[in-house]
């Protein structure tokens, strides 16, 4: 990795005013067990990748052995949610452990006021060294971090801007190959001192834009991968939310989604405002002559053959689906091998006995089922993560869990096996428990609230809900006033409404009353009103 030119030195006074109050806390614990018998924290997190896109949760689209690697060696979460599935809403969630209506990060326009407490803080406070490398998204300033090098908003995939503790530098190379540089140096960096850490990886991948590392760009390759069994979904018993969003893959843009050149944009793209083709020509222009030169290789062909071929209905949609899953995937098998290289890096230091790691994403993604990408629904794609979890002594080897566990439980978590109290007012619950084979009387339903609307993207109404082990209800309100419920034994692809079968009363009941204490218990007194 390069670094080249030094762009601007924005927020040098917050920096002053943060890490100038920050120091002198290396050794520092608040509890009777010595700093460095603590073990270390690595929390990857990537933006947008599917459960169905990772080979331990059977996926039939790609191999992740490095992931696997994590979940095979310590535990994997077969029942992960979050709650409020938007990028900038999970990570206030992951850090402050509080739902979007607490911590006050509901939509992607929020700026996530980083003076309240966050695990970070808690962490940093009790003698962790701290860091966060990658994909921050949140409009404010990290705070608790003794170090910090983020991507600018949503970053690029190659060459991106980053800033470092304030200061924006450019990077060559690929983004996922560079947060994990950034990642294990900072690590290196720790490795002979006492104290113990704590880093957040959070990669840009796999998220829109879908722009592969070029040396995984193989021209002429002809891989095909299964449509889902609901790509032709008409919209049917469902309400009219499902059918009026603008997240349908045949509505992509046909330059920055599909790489054709040169483009025409016919669909919306989820955001009919946007220039996609200018914004399409600004990332191109990043790239530097011996990306461009691999990149066209693999991408031109591909397009005077779409032109020449010219393809119509749904040879046209089926077409739009494999480019986009082809290069979706890609991205992660760059995460993927990252992953591997870090973990080698982490065994070579003998650090793997001693360092919890977690592995998931900010939400899931669409992949096709319903014709859709994007995320934002309370349905199973976008709701479900994938969770794997390791620490060899605390958590045995091969194990799975199906209990409800969800994003707002990742800080507790983090605290408890740090051992740190965890505050009263956090609203997840610390899988440790559970990570140790001891728990009891864990939730038996999960809380859901989605925000971005009618602004932002995609054009999903609001809407909230409750998840059981089997059943759904989802209440869509703002400008509409509709409700969803699904039997998730009976009907795991959420295609058939029962919330007005007769059949089903007393289950909707039942599920209306549990949503309506869920609320209460959760504190969320959100206006349902437009
Ligand atoms: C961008 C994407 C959207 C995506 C949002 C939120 N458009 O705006 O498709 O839903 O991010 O994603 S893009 O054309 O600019 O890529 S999130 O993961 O950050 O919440
Ligand atoms: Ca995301």
């Amino acid at each position: 990795m390069t670094f080249h030119k030094k762009l601007s030195v924005p927020f040098i006074l917050c920096l002053i005013l943060i890490f100038g109050c920050s120091g002198g806390k290396e050794n520092e614990t608040v509890n009777s067990l010595p700093a460095k018998k603590r073990p270390n924290i690595i929390f990857i997190m990537t933006d947008d990748h599917a459960k169905s896109a990772v080979s331990l949760y059977g996926s039939k689209l790609i191999q992740t052995p490095n992931i696997d690697r994590i979940g095979k060696e310590g535990m994997v979460f077969n029942n992960a949610f979050v709650t409020n599935a938007l990028c900038g809403p999970s990570r206030a969630v992951m850090l402050t452990g509080k739902f979007s209506h607490i911590n006050g990060f509901r939509d992607n326009r929020d700026k996530f006021d980083g003076d309240q407490p966050t695990v970070i803080k808690h962490l940093q406070k009790s003698g962790y060294y701290t860091s966060m490398i990658g994909k921050w998204h949140l409009r404010s300033v990290p705070q608790g971090f003794d170090y910090w090098n983020i991507l600018i908003n949503q970053g690029n995939y190659y060459n991106p801007n980053m800033v470092e503790m304030g200061d924006t530098l450019r990077r060559e190379g690929y983004t996922t190959d560079i947060i994990t540089d950034l990642t294990i140096e900072t690590i290196d960096k720790q490795v002979n001192r006492e104290q113990p850490f704590c880093v957040l990886m959070h990669q840009k991948a796999p998220h829109r834009g879908w722009m592969p590392n070029v040396k995984h760009l193989t021209p002429g390759d002809t891989t095909r991968y299964p449509l889902p069994e609901t790509f032709y979904d008409d919209y049917k018993n469902r309400s009219a939310a499902a059918g009026e969003q603008d997240m349908e893959i045949k509505n992509m843009f046909y330059s920055m989604d599909m790489k054709l050149h040169p483009a025409e944009e016919p669909g919306s793209g989820g955001q009919a405002s946007f220039d996609a083709k200018a914004n399409w020509e600004n990332i191109y222009k990043r790239l530097t002559p011996a990306q461009k030169e691999a990149w066209d290789a693999y991408y031109k062909p591909i397009s005077e053959a779409f032109y020449r071929d010219n393809p119509k209905g749904r040879e046209l949609e089926e077409w739009m689906y494999q480019r986009y899953i082809s290069d979706y995937l890609k991205t992660i098998v760059s995460v993927d091998e990252n992953i591997g290289r870090l973990l080698d890096y982490l065994e070579e230091k003998e650090l793997l006995d001693n360092t919890l790691i977690i592995y998931t994403s900010d939400q899931g993604f669409f992949l096709g089922e319903h014709g859709w990408y994007d995320k934002r629904f309370m349905y199973e794609p976008s709701l479900s993560i994938p969770l794997v979890m390791r620490l060899p002594g605390l958590i045995t080897a091969n194990s799975t869990t199906d209990v409800l566990a969800q994003n707002i439980d990742f800080a507790p978590t983090l605290l408890e096996i740090a051992s740190i109290e965890v505050p009263d007012d956090m609203q997840g619950r610390s899988l440790k428990p559970v990570l140790e084979g001891t728990s009891k009387d864990w939730r038996d339903e999960i809380y859901y609230h989605y925000y971005e609307y009618p602004h932002g993207w995609h054009n999903v109404k609001r809407h909230y809900g409750i998840r059981t082990e089997r059943y759904k209800l989802i209440h869509f309100y703002n400008d509409i006033d509709a409700w969803e419920m699904y039997d998730l034994e009976n009907d795991p692809n959420e295609m058939e409404n029962l919330f007005d079968d007769p059949a089903h009363t007393e289950k909707r009941e039942e599920l209306t009353t549990r949503l309506a204490k869920l609320r209460i218990a959760m504190k969320d007194t959100t206006q349902l009103l437009p």
